[in-house]
């Protein structure tokens, strides 16, 4: 009767277990698990997850289902003598051998997918990328154009102190910028990252990119990207007090759209370098120290704000 009791308690228990793992639908909307992404390496790492995940589940039913088997069926109270062998070569041969195939079959496909990230050759499009406290630097090597990108002015204001602003309402809080990264879809981008201050990391989830920034380093990633949109990361790397507020947006266009973007940006360049107003911000070191001027007296004014909430 017992017996009876627990063996349908455990089928119930698998039953929902099983019923949980073959929903998918449900999964996705939780965003339990790592996205496919939009470029043929992301897929590559997806299905690569996928196979470890599986293999993982089958262990873990195995050990499980042996461990849960004996614990029932072999149990003191059912009179069951223990075994009084101390040695077995079978057993230590199927222990190693078991382990080591599994670790070829894993090696393989994973060995295969690391290298194909790893290969940066003949890109199409070099952007150098550099992490600020707390902003991205974007520079189109071949196209002479760069630009800053910071945290949207509708998430900078919400996130301030007793702002007033629900962050629910403000749309992509956190995850939007002023100026994306905006780059043609089917093409090869190379990425040279590295960092002017502090160690960040670039991570986009949706091109399975993420990648130290490191002061006086260039790490090289590499993305190609098969569906127009919107794609958003963060910094990956505590680089501070302002850690959270630098997200990565990057914008996919189709090639004509990307060619009229560029043509834009030129203009855009080659009109603030004629004008007489403006500063001349010919180098990323100067640009930065336009943007820093700008934010200071803003800065200024909210501290003295802070001081007079304190007195
Ligand atoms: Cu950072």
């Amino acid at each position: 009767m017992r017996r009876t009791k627990l063996s349908k308690a455990i089928g119930s228990a698998c039953a929902l277990g099983l019923g949980w793992l073959g929903a998918p639908v449900a999964m996705a909307a939780w965003e339990l698990n790592m996205p496919k992404g939009v470029t043929d390496v992301s897929r590559d790492v997806y299905d690569l997850h996928m196979l470890i995940f599986w293999i993982c589940v089958a262990i873990g039913v195995a050990v499980f289902g042996v461990m849960i088997y004996s614990i029932i069926n072999h149990r003191k109270s059912k009179g069951v003598e223990p075994a009084k062998f101390s040695h077995s070569a079978q057993a230590e041969f199927i222990w190693t051998i078991i382990p080591v195939v599994i670790l070829i079959g894993t090696t393989i496909p994973a060995a295969g997918t690391l290298v194909r990230m790893e290969d940066t050759r003949d890109p199409e499009i070099t952007i150098k990328i550099t992490g600020y406290q707390w902003r991205w630097h974007y520079e189109y090597l071949d196209e002479g154009i760069g630009f800053f990108s910071s945290l949207s002015a509708a998430s900078n204001a919400a996130r301030q102190l007793r702002s007033g602003t629900d962050p629910f309402q403000v749309p992509n809080y956190l995850l939007d910028v002023d100026n994306p990264l905006v780059v043609p879809v089917d093409t090869k981008v190379r990425g040279l990252i590295t960092a002017a201050d502090v160690l960040h990391a670039w991570w986009v989830p949706e091109l399975a990119v993420k990648k130290d920034a490191v002061p006086g380093f260039i790490n090289e990633i590499w993305f190609s990207i098969n569906e127009e949109g919107i794609y958003r990361g963060q910094c990956a790397e505590l680089c501070g007090r302002g850690h959270g507020f630098m997200p990565v947006v990057v914008v996919a266009k189709s090639k004509a759209d990307y060619a009229a973007w560029l043509r834009e940006q030129r203009n855009k360049s080659a009109s603030a370098q004629h004008s007489q107003d403006g500063p001349d911000v010919d180098t990323v070191e100067q640009q930065q120290l336009v943007v820093q001027r700008e934010q200071q007296p803003a800065q200024t004014a909210s501290a003295k704000a802070a001081k007079g909430r304190e007195q």
